[in-house]
C-alpha cells in the first residue's frame, strides 16, 4: 500500500515537473508592428541642372547650386526668365517623390515662382506631369511652402518647370527640396 502511494506521489510529482518544464520551454512569440519607412529629403543626392543659368555660372553667388544648398539665405537668380525655364534633379536610383518645398528668396516677390509643373521621367526625355500649381504666392520673404501630390511611381528625373513668375524679367528662388517616401 505504501509502495503504491509512494509511486502515485512520484508520478504526480513527475507530471508536475513535466508540465512545468514544457511550459518553460515554450518559445515566447513576439509580434512587432512594421512601421512605415520614414520620408527622406533626398535633394542632396540628386544632380541639379537647369536650362537657364545665372550669368556668373552655376557656382556664382547666385548660381543654380544655391537652390539646393540647404540654406534659405542663399538663392538662385537668373536675369532672363522665360516660361520654358526649369530646374531638374537627376538621381542615380529611381525615387518615389510625393512632396517638395519651395522657399521664396530675400526680396522682390515679382521674381518668385507663381505657376509651375513638377514632372517625372526615367530617360530625361519623356516626362509625366505629376503636379501642377497655378497662381501660388508666398506669405513672406524666405518662406517655405510645402506641396504634396499623389504619385505611385518612381522616377530618376524630377523637373520643376516654372511656367510663370511674379511678372519680373528676373527669376529667383532660395530653395527647392524634394522628399522621397520609400515604397
Ligand atoms: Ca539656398
Amino acid at each position: 500500500m505504501n509502495v503504491l502511494k509512494r509511486t502515485r506521489q512520484v508520478l504526480v510529482m513527475l507530471c508536475i515537473a513535466v508540465i512545468f518544464v514544457s511550459g518553460c520551454k515554450k518559445d515566447k512569440v513576439r509580434h512587432y508592428d512594421l512601421l512605415p519607412p520614414d520620408p527622406e529629403d533626398v535633394t542632396a543626392t540628386g544632380v541639379l541642372s537647369t536650362n537657364i543659368e545665372n550669368t556668373g555660372g552655376s557656382n556664382a553667388t547666385e548660381g543654380s547650386i544655391r537652390v539646393t544648398d540647404g540654406d534659405i539665405n542663399t538663392k538662385f537668380l537668373i536675369f532672363s526668365y522665360d516660361p520654358t525655364f526649369y530646374i531638374q534633379l537627376k538621381f542615380k536610383t529611381a525615387q518615389h517623390i510625393t512632396s517638395y518645398t519651395l522657399t521664396s528668396a530675400n526680396d522682390s516677390p515679382s521674381r518668385d515662382p507663381k505657376s509651375w509643373t513638377l514632372s517625372g521621367s526615367n530617360d530625361g526625355t519623356a516626362f509625366t506631369v505629376l503636379d501642377t500649381r497655378t497662381n501660388e504666392t508666398f506669405a513672406d520673404r524666405e518662406t517655405t511652402n510645402n506641396y504634396t501630390f499623389t504619385n505611385d511611381k518612381t522616377y530618376t528625373y524630377y523637373r520643376l518647370n516654372i511656367t510663370a513668375n511674379g511678372g519680373s524679367s528676373l527669376f529667383q528662388l532660395a530653395e527647392w527640396r524634394v522628399t522621397n517616401v520609400p515604397q
